[in-house]
This record gives structure tokens, C-alpha cells and sequence, in this order.
């Protein structure tokens, strides 16, 4: 390449070719040139917004140079990439996070200043990029950032959705969905009008035999979607790397609009089909662990593995290498089953379009993926109809049911006695009407499938995928225990921590390896450590306090215990237990005289966390929290000693003040059911405790720190079916602390009685199916020691700081190196200052 351009050329191109800012000068001449000519305000009327907006154009002018400069030195060195396929990508802000990955927030701070604005103010005028749902999207942004950090060519592949995950408002104590209208002012994403892909759907098969005596199998007369490519920057920190996320958009393939109807004036009709078209990126679907079956959400994940795919081979192919050498450059990981159409859609492409044998083929798409289960809930794994299939994509159901055909003959052979092994694990469940199982195509699919912790991974090779271990080995199964980001986590989230850990460390380093936290347990008794620490997280709260002043009205004292439950709003995640126990800490100190208040401590507890717009039961969970706060909160008898809040609108931004803030979070999902967790990690690296049951993450975080500074409770995942057969089978008592409590929402305490009917049904008649009785008592016991632990300030700061100190394990920088050994078989490549060729 380099040759190929003539020494003038590179010469004059060398000369005016642009370099990153580092200064604050540089900052300010940037961003004023943006806000004067790209945004075209002046002096005079560039508020916040535009302040913001010239800042963050500013910044991305900065990732673009390193961006560009990151694919060529890619594209050169020519090495194996890893191409990471989520559905979600919960990004959050940016700004905020490229200031700091480039190390120019001081710039951008002191140059913002001399225009005369706060940074905290133009950070807050950012949209979140809430293109997910939960843990699953945000462990995807995690592992962007950690791939870049890492320098390792990777890119991520997902979908532009014009509106992301709702926005929540409580209006009455109730739930109410906004449209997440993101994108009016995006400076982080480029369009790349050039870059499309025309995806197909519906249509019918044609097959015939070629002279060669061949037979060929056509796809025909299906109708066309174009997919447009959007690439966002993903900076790394404190490395040139910046790595691409492209995000695939919707469009009519045949332009803007029929002009023959539009010319006989029908004028509607004639935008019906592009409007058809732009509606299969248009939104997220809003369920975390629950998938529905519909259409739509069927369209969305061939149109942007079709789209992915296509791009990827297409890359692949201008190295003109053999396909035999496609598993060598090309690593390809879903998350979760959403992307598993990906595998017949490479089967497809290798088959039918470039004339590969079926058994060349597929072991290259077998050696090509990995598969990441994140859930065993049976209400969360995907199955999708037959005749939908059919319907929508003819040609892959074929090649699904070959790709069937040839497991259960190895099957068949390999395990000729149990013939009921057969129809266990078939790709396609003979159900009315017959299902395609996607877990299973996804697991035949992939040379590994890992879960994403510990226990996680154990359950998956005894339950879900217990024949599969027989059938291939277990070595076919691994662990990678998920991992978050320290630079969002703890060094954005958490700046004034950060900064007195590193005062310590001298310096940073422990952000690109945080494993060097552990030298701060020679801190823990360090007086004035100490005191730093505590006034830390103080400020926190004061900060949190304040949030929860302007937006619930509702004052809390910042001296209380916090005690948080931040995440999806799930029956399994068991926000109800919380909130009963909150019922029974209320009735508690109603029946206590004043002198027995005076030893009590006192605490806030906060909830925060969307429902499924259909998840009924998660609706009336929030409805209940909101019904005990709107009560507590104005109790006369019970003052500061407890109060009762639901943070409006949980999201990755909010998280970033509230995760600092807690003193105690709840992680108490009945064990067994929770895959991992991953803001249980993100609590207690920023000094917080945890009560948690012995489920996902938890396990191995109580390893990490040690068995004395959590506050474990309740039944082992073993013993849950035993438990969950007694609630039908033999008479059990109930918990009378838990009978109080239901008492009191019979009684109407807190409003109609019949709204919360079916939560305490749930429990007292159908079984109880997460176990809430069963784990009541040890639960509210926990809470006790847990109040009698804070009292002990001393004893609970230097809980804290080990704690912190003993996290260094859960980055997902380890989880990726982890990845790139077991799975994805690729190294980092170091980047160059320049990209050679310009
Ligand atoms: C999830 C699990 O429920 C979480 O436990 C896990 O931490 C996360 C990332 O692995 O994946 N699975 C899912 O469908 N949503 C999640 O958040």
C-alpha cells in the first residue's frame, strides 16, 4: 500500500495530517471551532447543550484519528479478529468515558472552565446510550471497552435502534413507559451511507443439479431490506486502540420511495414501504430474560446477522486466502443465543454461494463460534416456531434441519441405547406447533459454550445442557466468570476513590491491571486512609441524597445505612422479599416504645429498576415499593429511622451515582436462577458490603474477599427443587414474621389490599416458586446483623477497604484475556504511533 501512493503525495498528505489534541488551548480552539461553524452558534448563544456539543465533537475528532489509525495497523498486521455479536450494547454516556480513556479530562475541564461551564454540567447534558436491557447489554459495552484497552482487533456488531429501552416515569406509585428517542443529536456515530448490505427475507427455495451433477439450492423472490452501516469509536484507555462498533440500521432497498405511486399522487402508500422497512431497527425489545416469540424480533436478529456476516466474509475474502483459513482470521462470539441464525447463515453462504461440500463447511463454522449462555430461566431461552421459520427464512430452516439430521445420525451412532436421547436433544422440539431450539443450535454451532460464573456454568452441564456433555465431552465446556470495566466503575463513577487509590499506588496502573489492588490492604489501618475512605463515600451519598431530593422530593439522611436494590425488576431477583422486609423493619418500629427507637439505626432503603411493559407482577412489585414508601416515608412515628424509596428511570448514567453511594446492596435472587450478576462486583469495588445469596457471582466474590465481610443467606441452589416439591407436597408453616407483613398489606396499609393480592398469592397459595418463605427468616436475621455491623463503624470500614482491596479478579480485562485464550485463540496487537501508508 505504502508503495503504491507517490512520495509527493504522501508527503503533502503527511504534512496537514491531523494530530490529537493534549492541551487545554488545543481543547478549546477545537471545540470553539465546532461550536462556531458545525453547530453554528456563537459567544452569544451557546448554552450547555451546545457546549456539550462542541466538546464532544472536539473529542471525536481526537478518537477519529487514533480510530483510523487503529484499522489500518489492523488491516496491515493482517491477524485473527474477534467480531463480538450482541443484540445490546448498553453503552451509556460517552463523553465522559473518552475524556478519561484519552486522558484529557483535566484539558477539557480547565478549557470548559475559561468558556465559563461546569463539566459536571455539560457530562449531564449527554443522552444515555440505552441500547439494552440489563447485565447482558452493559457486560457487552464492558467487553468493548476492555478489548480496546487490551488492544485487541475486535469489533462489535449490533443494531442502531432508533429507540432504545423505554424511559421510566412513576406516575401514582405506577410504572409508565416513555419512547427513548435517542438520536436527534448523535455525534458519536458515523453513517457509512456506503457501507450497505441487502438482506433478504420470505421467498421460496429453488433446487436443481448443476452439469457438474451437483445439487444447488437457490433462494428466490423474497423481498429485500437494505442494512446501513453506523460505526461508533470505541476508545481504549491510555492506549492509541481505538476499536469500531458497527450498528446496522433499516432501510427500504429500493430507495426512497415508489415513484410511480407517488407521481398519481399516493402519497401515503408510496412511503409504506420504506416505513415498512425502517421499522425492523426501530426499537428494542424491552424484556430482559424473557423472550416472547414475535415476528419482528425474528427479523431483527437475521437482518443484523445477515448484515454482520456478510461484512465479515466480505473483509475476509480481499485477503484472498483459502476458506479453509477463515477460522484463523475470524473469531466469532454470541452473546446469548440472539445472534445463533449467524451459524446457518455462514452454512449458507460457504454452501450455497461459494460451493463449499457440506462437511468443509461446517467444521469452518464450528471452528468460527463461540456461544456464551447467560441464563438457564426455561421462560428466557429462545425457541422460535416452525412455521414462522419457514415462513421468514426457507433456506435456513433447510440447512437447520441437515444440520439436525447430521447430529442425530452422530448421535444415533455414538449412543445406539437410549433412543429417548434422540428426541431430548434435537435442534427441533416436537411440539404443536414444532419449535426450533435455539440454545441447541447455538451449543452444535460452536466449538466452546461457556456460562458466566462458577456456579453457572456447573448448573448449564446438569441441566439444560446435560446431554450435550455426554455427546461431546466436557471439554467442550468452559467458565468465564464475567468481569466490569474499572475505567467506568470505579475511575468515572467514582473519581475522588480512584484518586486516593492511586495516591497510594502510586499512580493509575491498577486501572489497566486490578490486581493491584491488593496493596491497599496494607492501607486498612491507616488512620488517615481510613478517614479518606469514609469521607468518600459520604460525599457519595450526599451526592445520592440530593438526587433523590430533586426527583422523589423525599429528604434522606445521608448518615443512615444505605441500602440499595438496583436492577431489572424480575419475581426472581426477588425485589418482593426486599420489600416485605422493609414492611416488616416499618411494623417493627411501630410496635417499639421510644427509648427502643432511640438504639435503632437508621436506613434508606433505595429500589430502583425497569419492568417488562408485560411483566404484570414486576409492574405490582414497583407499585408496592412505592405504596410502602409514599406510607414510611410519611410516618411521623418513624421519622428518619427508615424511609422508602424507587428511583425513577434506573440506567447506566444513574448507576454511576448510585453504585458509589451504597453502604449495603442487595444481590438475593433465589440461588440458582441469577447467571452471574454483575453490579454486585461494580458495589463492592467502590466500597461497598453486599447481602447476597449463594448464587452467580456472589460465590466467587465471598472467595475473593473472604467469608467475613459478606452477608450471606438463605437456601443452596441444591437444595431449591426439594424445597419447591415441599410447597405442594407437604404442609408447611409460615414464617409468622412474613404473616405480619401480609397481614398488614390485607389489612390495607398501604392502600387497596387487592392490587398486591397476587404477589402474596403467589406466595401463600401457588407454591412460591422463588422461595421467598423459605429464605424469609434468614433474611431478616442477616439485616439485623447487618445493623449491628454498622454500628461498628470500625469494623465496617476496614470490611470495606479489604474488600476493594480484594476485587482485582473481576475486571473484564481478565475476562476477555480469558476469552482470548480458551476461546477466541487470538493475541493483542501492540498499535503504532502512525499507520503506515499516510
Ligand atoms: C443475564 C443474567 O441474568 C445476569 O445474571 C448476567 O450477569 C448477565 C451477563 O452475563 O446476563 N442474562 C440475561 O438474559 N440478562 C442478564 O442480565
Amino acid at each position: 500500500v505504502e508503495a503504491s501512493i507517490p512520495e509527493p503525495q504522501r508527503a503533502a498528505w503527511q504534512k496537514f495530517s491531523a494530530e490529537p489534541f493534549n492541551t487545554k488551548e488545543q481543547f478549546e480552539q477545537e471545540a470553539v471551532r465546532h461550536i462556531e461553524t458545525t453547530l453554528a452558534r456563537s459567544l452569544y448563544n451557546c448554552d450547555e447543550g451546545a457546549a456539550y456539543g462542541g466538546t464532544a465533537l472536539a473529542f471525536r475528532d481526537r478518537m477519529v484519528i487514533d480510530w483510523n489509525r487503529t484499522q489500518q495497523n489492523q488491516t496491515f498486521a493482517d491477524q485473527k479478529r474477534v467480531y463480538y455479536l450482541s443484540l445490546e450494547f448498553l453503552m451509556g454516556r460517552a463523553l465522559d468515558n473518552a475524556m478519561l480513556n484519552v486522558q484529557q479530562k483535566d484539558s477539557a475541564k480547565a478549557g470548559l472552565a475559561d468558556l465559563g461551564f461546569r463539566m459536571e454540567d455539560i457530562i449531564n447534558q449527554e443522552r444515555d446510550a440505552a441500547l439494552g436491557n440489563g447485565g447482558l447489554g452493559r457486560l457487552a459495552a464492558c467487553f468493548l471497552d476492555s478489548l480496546a484497552s487490551l488492544n485487541y482487533p475486535a469489533w462489535g456488531y449490533g443494531l442502531r435502534y432508533r429507540y432504545g429501552i423505554f424511559k421510566q416515569e412513576i406516575i401514582d406509585g405506577y410504572q409508565v413507559e416513555i419512547p427513548d428517542y435517542w438520536l436527534d443529536f448523535n455525534p458519536w456515530e458515523f453513517p457509512r451511507h456506503d457501507v450497505t448490505v441487502d438482506i433478504q427475507f420470505f421467498g421460496n427455495v429453488r433446487k436443481y443439479v448443476d452439469d457438474s451433477g451437483k445439487q444447488v439450492s437457490v433462494w428466490e423472490n423474497g423481498e429485500i431490506v437494505q442494512a446501513v452501516a453506523y460505526d461508533v469509536p470505541i476508545p481504549g484507555y491510555a492506549t492509541p486502540t481505538t476499536n469500531n462498533l458497527r450498528l446496522w440500521s433499516s432501510k427500504a432497498a429500493s430507495g426512497e420511495f415508489d415513484f410511480q405511486k407517488f407521481n398519481s399522487g399516493e402519497y401515503e402508500s408510496s412511503v409504506a414501504d420504506q416505513q415498512r422497512a425502517e421499522t425492523i431497527s426501530a426499537v428494542l425489545y424491552p424484556n430482559d430474560n424473557l423472550e416472547r416469540g414475535k415476528e419482528l424480533r425474528l427479523k431483527q436478529q437475521y437482518f443484523w446477522c445477515a448484515a454482520s456476516l456478510f461484512d465479515i466474509v466480505r473483509r475476509f475474502k480481499k485477503s484472498k486466502k483459502a476458506w479453509k483459513e477463515f477460522p484463523n482470521a475470524v473469531a466469532i462470539q454470541l452473546n446469548d443465543t440472539h445472534p445463533t441464525l449467524a451459524i446457518p447463515e455462514l452454512q449458507r453462504i460457504l454452501i450455497d454461494q461459494e460451493g463449499l461440500e457440506w462437511d468443509e463447511a461446517w467444521s469452518i463454522v464450528q471452528k468460527t463460534f463461540g456461544y456464551t449462555n447467560h441464563t438457564v430461566l426455561p421462560e428466557a431461552l429462545e425457541k422460535w416456531s416452525v412455521p414462522l421459520f419457514q415462513h421468514l427464512l426457507p433456506r435456513h430452516l433447510q440447512i437447520i434441519y441437515d444440520i439436525n439430521l447430521h447430529f442425530l445420525q452422530y448421535v444415533e451412532r455414538n449412543f445406539p441405547k437410549d433412543r429417548e436421547m434422540l428426541g431430548r436433544v434435537s435442534i427441533i422440539e416436537e411440539s404443536q406447533p414444532k419449535m426450533v431450539r435455539m440454545a441447541y443450535l447455538a451449543l452444535i454451532g460452536s466449538h466452546k459454550v461457556n456460562g458466566v460464573a462458577e456456579l453457572h456454568s456447573d448448573l448449564i452441564k446438569t441441566t439444560i445442557f446435560k446431554d450435550f456433555v455426554k455427546i461431546y465431552g466436557p471439554d467442550k465446556f468452559t467458565n468465564v466468570t464475567n468481569g466490569i470495566t474499572p475505567r467506568r466503575w470505579l475511575h468515572q463513577a467514582n473519581p475522588r476513590l480512584s484518586e486516593l487509590i492511586a495516591s497510594k499506588l502510586g499512580g493509575y496502573d491498577f486501572l489497566k491491571d486490578l490486581t493491584l489492588l491488593h496493596k491497599l490492604e496494607n492501607y486498612v489501618d491507616d488512620k488517615a486512609f481510613r478517614k479518606e475512605f469514609q469521607e468518600i463515600k459520604f460525599a457519595n451519598k450526599v451526592r445520592l441524597a440530593k438526587h433523590i431530593k430533586d426527583t422523589n422530593g423525599v429528604s434522606v439522611n445521608p448518615a443512615a445505612l444505605f441500602d440499595i436494590q438496583v436492577k431489572r425488576i424480575h419475581e426472581y431477583k426477588r425485589q418482593q422479599l426486599n420489600i416485605f422486609g422493609v414492611i416488616h423493619r416499618y411494623l417493627t418500629i411501630k410496635s417499639m416504645s421510644p427509648e427502643e427507637r432511640k438504639k435503632l439505626a437508621p436506613r434508606v432503603s433505595i429500589f430502583g429498576g425497569k419492568a417488562a411493559p408485560g411483566y404484570w407482577m414486576a409492574k405490582t412489585i414497583i407499585h408496592l415499593v412505592n405504596a410502602v414508601g409514599a406510607v414510611v416515608n410519611n410516618d411521623k412515628d418513624v421519622g428518619d429511622l427508615l424511609k422508602c424509596v424507587f428511583v425513577e428511570d434506573y440506567n447506566v448514567s444513574k448507576a454511576e451515582i448510585i453504585v458509589p453511594a451504597s453502604d449495603i446492596s442487595e444481590h438475593i435472587s433465589t440461588a440458582g436462577t441469577e447467571a452471574s450478576g454483575t453490579s454486585n462486583m461494580k458495589f463492592v469495588l467502590n466500597g461497598g458490603l453486599i447481602i447476597g445469596t449463594c448464587d452467580g457471582a456472589n460465590i466467587e466474590i465471598t472467595r475473593e474477599i473472604g467469608e467475613e465481610n459478606i452477608f450471606l443467606f438463605g437456601n443452596l441452589s441444591e437444595d431449591v427443587e426439594d424445597l419447591r416439591h415441599a410447597h405442594f407436597y407437604s404442609k408447611f408453616e409460615f414464617d409468622p414474621q412474613l404473616q405480619r407483613v401480609f397481614d398488614a398489606i390485607k389489612e390495607g396499609r398501604f392502600g387497596d389490599a387487592g392490587q398486591f393480592s397476587a404477589l402474596v398469592n403467589g406466595i401463600v397459595e401457588h407454591g412460591d416458586y422463588y422461595l421467598v418463605s423459605d429464605d424469609f427468616k434468614s433474611y431478616i436475621d442477616t439485616h439485623t446483623l447487618i445493623d449491628e455491623a454498622y454500628k461498628d463503624q470500625e469494623s465496617w470500614v476496614s470490611k470495606c477497604i479489604t474488600s476493594v482491596a480484594r476485587m482485582g479478579f473481576f475486571s473484564s480485562d481478565r475476562c476477555i484475556d480469558e476469552y482470548a485464550e480458551m476461546i477466541w485463540n487470538v493475541e493483542p496487537l501492540s498499535p503504532t504511533k502512525k499507520a503506515k501508508g499516510v
